[in-house]
């Protein structure tokens, strides 16, 4: 890219003005900044330009012993700031789909940047993404781009005026699966769909933290932080549900009958003991309905493989409890 000769000294002019106004931490660490002259015609090396970047079409991809020392200074209106003042390789990235990508250029050289951008040249204020620094690796990680071609500069702020060798790495973000379904009362289990009346989750898997039992007003009488699962059960009024929880986290369990407001519409829990304790929970149904058991713990974060029992002793002899009673017979 060709600048005149005059607009480069006005921008040289502005650049010291800012400068002398405003010296940023990196600029009085720095010191002078160099001036590598811009090439004005192309040089015909694939990676020098725009015109003739280097083409990654597919992921992961590990590019070592890269350089950009006699790639020229195509591009040194960037929205690099004054990283982008050295010799500059360009790279284009093809993604047939929508992809979340890491960016990882590693370097023992200093002062170096980094661009991402979905236009070549790269737009001149704004990009995608950028990373500079005195020293040490550039990073651009968790970008989610659509299909499409992206570009990605290395460039440095002089001196030095350009990285004799680096490696860059592009790999795809594998994002972590779903959270299992009764994640959230929506799709809570029915407890009668169990065969026994001991199973396991391990909260650890996926599960997130929506249900919080409250503090010392709650029905645990602390927070609930920890990740939780849900599970349901249908009581006939008088039915008698009791429930304990035990696992390597601090565990905490409680019943309600509606999950929107579930600490509002507790009505019973149980937070009595710390790590590999038992929780226990019972309940005497003072209304027919859906009762859900949320599966829980006290700390954010907190999670173990955790085993749950289920006793189910029914009000009196003629009530039934469907599957869950039958485990008992
Ligand atoms: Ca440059
Ligand atoms: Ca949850
Ligand atoms: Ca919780
Ligand atoms: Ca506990």
């Amino acid at each position: 890219m060709r600048t005149g000769k005059l607009t480069l000294a006005i921008l040289m002019i502005l650049g010291l003005a800012v400068a002398a106004n405003a010296m940023d931490k990196d600029e009085a660490l720095h010191g002078p900044t160099g001036y590598v002259p811009e090439s004005t015609s192309p040089l015909l090396i694939t990676g020098a330009d725009c015109t003739d970047p280097i083409v990654i079409s597919s992921l992961p991809a590990n590019l070592t012993g890269q350089t950009n020392c006699g790639m020229g200074n195509t591009y040194a209106a960037t929205c690099l700031g004054n990283y982008d003042g050295g010799e500059d390789v360009m790279y284009r990235l093809d993604l047939a789909a929508e992809t979340t990508i890491d960016i990882l250029m590693s370097t023992t050289a200093t002062w170096t940047g980094m661009l991402l951008d979905d236009s070549c040249p790269p737009d001149p204020t704004t990009c995608i993404a950028i990373n500079t620094g005195s020293a040490g690796n550039r990073a651009i990680n968790d970008k989610t781009l659509a299909a499409g071609s992206y570009y990605i500069m290395i460039d440095t702020w002089p001196t030095p005026n350009c990285v004799p060798t680096f490696d860059l790495t592009i790999t795809e973000d594998v994002p972590p699966p779903p959270p299992p379904a009764n994640d959230v009362c929506a799709g809570a289990i029915d407890l009668q769909s169990f065969e026994t009346n001991v199973f396991t989750v391990d909260l650890c898997a996926g599960y997130t933290n929506n249900y919080d039992a409250g503090g010392s007003a709650g029905c645990t009488g602390y927070a609930s932080a920890a990740n939780d699962a849900t599970y349901k059960v249908y009581l006939a009024e008088g039915e008698n549900i009791t429930a304990s929880m035990t696992g390597a986290h601090d565990s905490a369990i409680w019943l309600v009958t509606d999950c929107a407001a579930a600490a509002a519409t507790c009505v019973a829990g149980a937070d009595e003991t710390v790590a590999n304790g038992v929780e226990t929970i019972s309940y005497s149904a003072a209304a027919a309905g859906w009762y859900y058991l949320i599966i829980d713990g006290y700390g954010a974060g907190a999670c173990s493989l955790t085993t749950v029992t289920i006793d189910a002793p029914v009000a009196n002899e003629y009530q039934q409890w469907g599957g869950v009673k039958a485990m008992f017979k």
